[in-house]
C-alpha cells in the first residue's frame, strides 16, 4: 500500500479508516459480507487494463487469452456449483442482472408479477422509480397478513388475474425458504416465464441448505457479494435455450467491457464455495441467525413471521417511538451496524420504519457462533432501551472492543497498512 499512500494519502487514510471501522465493528446488515484475501488479490489486480467486450474465444480486441481463463473458469463452475445450463458472469451487479433479464424476456410494457418493496421485495422488482417500474407493467404481491409468509393462493389468482409475461421470486428481506416447485406450477398455470432472484440466498443454495431454483426457473440471478462472499458483482444463470438472449442481453445490451479483474475474483468466490469449509460456514449462519432472532424474542422483540430459516430476519419495533431509522443510528453510535427495513403491513414510512432487518453473513465470517449472538442480544437490548444515555452507549462500545478483539478481522491488511 506505500504506492497509495503516497499518491494518494486521502483515500489511503479512507480506506485503512474503513478497514479498522469493519474491524471494529458488529456488522448485521444482512447483505453483507467479508471477503477473504484470494478475492481481494484477485480484484487488485492488472486485468482490471483489460478490455474484453464479448464472451470467451469472441472477444472484439485482441490479447484476451489470459482474461478468457478466468472468465471461462467463472462460468464453469457457477454451472457446476448451481447445476444450471448456462451461465453469465458478466454482469456489473445483481441490479444488471435482472435487467438483462427483462431485455432477454420481455418487450417494454409486459407485465411482471413480483414482490413488493414494502413485502422485502427489491427496488428492481417494479419499485416505481427504478428501470423496471418505469418500463413494465408491475402487478406486485406480498405477504399473507396472518402467517406474514408468501401466500401462494394470492400469488396464483395474480397469476390468473393479470396473465404476466413472467412471475419473479426472490426478495431482500424474506427470512423465510422460498417453493420454488409451487412458484414454477403457477408459471406453468399461466404460461409464464419464471425468474428467481436470489441474491441473498445464493450462498445457502450453493450449499444445499436453500431449494436451489435452477431446477426449475427459466432464469436465476444473483449477486455475488452476500451470503455467497465474493467480490461485489452478479451473474445470471439461465437454461440452455436462453443462453443466446441472456449474452446478448448483457453484452452489448446493457453493458460495455467486463470487469475482468472481478471476473476472477467471481471464479475464486466460486472455486471457495464449493469446498466443504463453505458449507460448514453456512450452516453456522443460519444457526447464528436462529440464535440471534431467538435471543431477542426472549428479550420480548417481536420477530417478523415468528423466526427464520435463513441468513436473516426482520424485528419489530412497534408502533411507539422507537422508529427502525432511531434505532439504526443508536446502534451504530455503540458499534452495531444495521438497516432499518419496513416490516409487512408497515404504518410507517420507508423513511422511519418499524423495523431492523438482521442478518449473520459477516460476524459468521469472523468466527462468532451462538455465544456471541446471544451476548449481541443483550448488548442490543442495551441500546434500544437506552439509547439516549451516552455513558451506557459508552460502555457497550467497550464491550464490543472485546468482542472484536476475540475475533480479529483483516489484522493482516491493517497492519500491512500501519506500515505503509
Ligand atoms: N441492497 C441490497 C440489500 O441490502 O438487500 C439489495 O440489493
Amino acid at each position: 500500500m506505500k504506492a497509495l499512500k503516497k499518491t494518494d494519502p486521502q483515500v489511503f487514510k479512507a480506506i485503512l479508516d474503513e478497514t479498522r471501522r469493519e474491524n471494529d465493528n458488529l456488522e448485521l446488515i444482512a447483505s453483507e459480507n467479508f471477503v477473504g484475501r484470494a478475492i481481494i488479490e484477485a480484484e487488485a489486480t492488472v486485468m482490471t487494463n483489460k478490455y474484453a467486450e464479448g464472451y470467451p474465444g469472441r472477444r472484439w480486441y485482441r490479447g484476451c487469452e489470459f482474461v478468457d481463463i478466468v472468465e471461462r473458469l467463472a462460468i464453469e463452475r457457477a454451472r457446476s456449483l448451481f447445476g444450471a445450463e448456462h451461465a453469465n458472469v458478466q454482469p456489473h451487479s445483481g441490479s444488471q442482472a435482472n435487467m438483462a433479464v427483462y431485455l432477454a424476456a420481455l418487450a417494454a410494457g409486459d407485465t411482471i408479477l413480483a414482490m413488493d418493496l414494502r413485502a422485502g421485495g427489491h427496488l428492481t422488482h417494479g419499485h416505481f422509480l427504478n428501470f423496471s417500474g418505469k418500463y413494465f407493467k408491475i402487478i406486485h404481491y406480498g405477504l399473507n397478513k396472518e402467517t406474514e409468509k408468501l401466500d401462494y393462493d394470492e400469488i396464483r389468482n395474480l397469476a390468473r388475474t393479470h396473465k404476466p409475461k413472467m412471475i419473479l421470486a426472490g426478495a431482500s428481506a424474506y427470512p423465510r425458504t422460498i417453493d420454488f416447485k409451487k412458484f414454477k406450477k403457477i408459471a406453468n398455470e399461466s404460461n409464464a416465464l419464471l425468474m428467481v432472484d436470489m441474491a441473498h440466498i445464493a450462498g445457502l443454495v450453493a450449499c444445499g441448505l436453500h431449494p436451489n431454483p435452477t431446477e426449475y426457473a427459466d432464469f436465476v440471478t444473483t449477486t455475488t457479494h452476500k451470503t455467497l462472499r465474493g467480490p461485489r458483482s452478479g451473474m445470471i444463470l439461465c437454461k440452455k435455450k436462453f443462453a443466446q438472449k441472456i449474452d446478448r442481453a448483457v453484452f452489448p445490451g446493457i453493458q460495455g467491457g467486463p470487469l475482468m479483474h472481478i471476473i476472477a475474483a467471481k471464479a475464486v468466490c466460486l472455486k471457495e464455495a464449493g469446498n466443504p469449509a463453505f458449507k460448514k460456514y453456512q450452516i453456522q449462519v443460519i444457526k447464528n441467525a436462529k440464535a440471534l432472532s431467538n435471543a431477542l424474542s426472549k428479550k420480548g422483540y417481536r420477530i417478523v413471521s415468528g423466526g427464520t430459516d435463513n441468513h436473516l430476519f426482520l424485528v419489530d419495533l412497534g408502533d411507539g417511538n422507537i422508529t427502525g431509522k432511531y434505532a439504526a443510528e443508536r446502534l451504530d453510535k455503540a458499534g452495531i451496524t444495521v438497516n432499518k427495513n419496513l416490516i409487512p403491513f408497515d404504518k410507517k414510512s420507508a423513511n422511519l420504519t418499524s423495523g431492523l432487518r438482521l442478518g449473520t453473513p459477516a460476524l459468521t465470517t469472523r468466527g462468532m457462533k451462538e455465544k456471541e449472538m446471544v451476548k449481541i442480544a443483550e448488548l442490543m437490548d442495551t441500546v434500544l432501551k437506552n439509547g439516549k444515555k451516552s455513558d451506557i452507549l459508552s460502555q457497550v462500545r467497550k464491550e464490543i472492543k472485546v468482542l472484536t478483539k476475540t475475533f480479529p478481522l483483516y489484522a493482516d491488511l491493517i497492519k500491512d497498512m500501519e506500515e505503509a
